[in-house]
């Protein structure tokens, strides 16, 4: 067994704030998403009334918003979710960059964890086996991400 599975296996997510925020483009696999991280937080103890869900147009758009859940102080994590399918064109390049870089920047300004729940992906069938598919759900794999980082960084506070 791995030191990961260990830290999995133990997750409690009792009394934890969660901020869930997800893109509207592509919603028919960004709603899968959002609907596996709910119920794997809820699965780890987290209390239905500690999940706040918000919604944003695009990707582009989740840095700002990631910000605003973070600088609130009401939250203990953000979970950003959303899904950019590859087009003809370099709009997808832009679009990944700007929201990959963006919720690096939060996250490491805030001193909160931003999870990164974004599908980057070629075209929409290889979203679609990320979002409850045969590659599982990116949704609930931040779900577990986000208590997992919690709880790592409680433990160094404890020390
Ligand atoms: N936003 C996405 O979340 N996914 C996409 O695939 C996408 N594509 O392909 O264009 C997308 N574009 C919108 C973008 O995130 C912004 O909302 C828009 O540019 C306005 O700022």
């Amino acid at each position: 067994m791995s030191d990961d599975r260990v830290m999995y296996d133990s997750l409690n997510g009792s009394g934890r704030k969660i901020a869930i925020v997800a893109g509207l483009f592509n919603d028919h696999i960004v709603g899968k998403l959002r609907a596996g991280a709910q119920a794997k937080l809820t699965e780890h103890g987290v209390a239905s009334a500690d999940i706040s869900v918000f919604h944003v147009p695009g990707c582009f758009e989740l840095p700002i918003a990631a910000q605003k859940l973070a600088r609130s102080g009401k939250f203990d994590a953000v979970i950003a979710l959303g899904a950019v399918i590859r087009g003809g064109t370099p709009h997808f390049d832009y679009v990944c960059n700007a929201c990959t870089d963006g919720l690096t920047r939060v996250a490491l300004d805030e001193s909160l964890p931003v999870v990164f729940g974004v599908l980057t992906t070629d075209d929409l069938a290889q979203a679609e086996a990320r979002a409850g598919g045969e590659h599982g759900n990116k949704g609930e794999d931040c779900a577990e991400t986000a208590l997992a980082t919690l709880a790592m960084l409680d433990s160094v506070d404890a020390l």
